[in-house]
């Protein structure tokens, strides 16, 4: 256990499904410790900004994915880089990593939140393991504290039409990029994939109408399962 890598995650979490695909694409070994149902209440203890993804690593505790992507790249050069060596490049990455993290997040939470069917998987998902009578308490405590946070940042206020519209015309903008060379920055896999596809990968899981609404896209269906 010394030397290993923890991934201390919510399994429902895009931005820790974001570290698991840097991990595997780095090829790092690495186990999970799980938060689910009311082991959540640990999750402000592991950092002091609250959040999950952490990783130990190194005998280091490192929190936020971006934060987890920089130093997989600066301790690892030799494995495949998230981010690539060309400056141009990599400021691209990082804006599309940026996007993911600061805008998709909200529609992969307004798809998850509106729909009913989408809203039981995701607590499914996060009282996996637990006790059945956690299930019943977590339900309304996810609920109001992602419907919060969509009302807080702005898309919870906008209409569902028109929130649906604007994901829209990210999937076609999406889909033109991949059109190229099949990934969103030049011709290998990068983090910007990675990010942009974990946020709409967590749609594909939860949110059938959706789901499928992705992967009706065919540069982004070829794209998607290579993530
Ligand atoms: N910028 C962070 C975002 C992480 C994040 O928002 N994690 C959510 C789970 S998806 C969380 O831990 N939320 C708990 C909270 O806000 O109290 C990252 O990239 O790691």
């Amino acid at each position: 256990m010394k030397n290993s890598v923890v991934l201390h995650q919510w399994e429902i979490s895009p931005f820790c499904q974001k570290v698991a695909r840097m991990l595997k694409f780095k090829g790092i070994a690495y186990e999970t410790a799980n938060y689910n149902g009311v082991l959540g209440a640990k999750v402000p203890m592991l950092s002091k900004v609250g959040k999950v993804p952490v990783l130990d690593i190194n005998g280091q505790r490192i929190q936020d994915s971006t934060r987890i992507a920089r130093y997989l790249d600066e301790t690892y050069p030799e494995l495949p880089r998230l981010y690539p060596a060309d400056p141009l490049q990599k400021a691209y990455v990082e804006l599309w990593e940026d996007w993911a993290d600061e805008l998709l997040y909200f529609y992969e939470i307004h798809f998850r939140v509106s729909d009913a069917e989408a809203f039981n998987h995701a607590v499914a998902i996060s009282a996996e393991g637990r006790p059945k009578h956690e299930v019943i308490l977590l339900k309304p405590l996810l609920k109001s504290a992602l419907s919060l946070q969509l009302t807080m940042q702005g898309t919870g206020r906008m209409a569902k039409a028109d929130i649906e519209a604007e994901f829209i015309r990210h999937l076609e903008r999406i889909e033109l990029v991949l059109s190229k060379t099949g990934w969103l920055v030049g011709e290998v896999k990068t983090l910007a994939d990675i990010s942009v596809g974990s946020q709409l990968l967590e749609i594909v899981r939860t949110n059938k109408v959706w789901g499928a609404k992705i992967n009706s896209y065919p540069h982004i269906a070829q794209w998607i399962v290579q993530l």
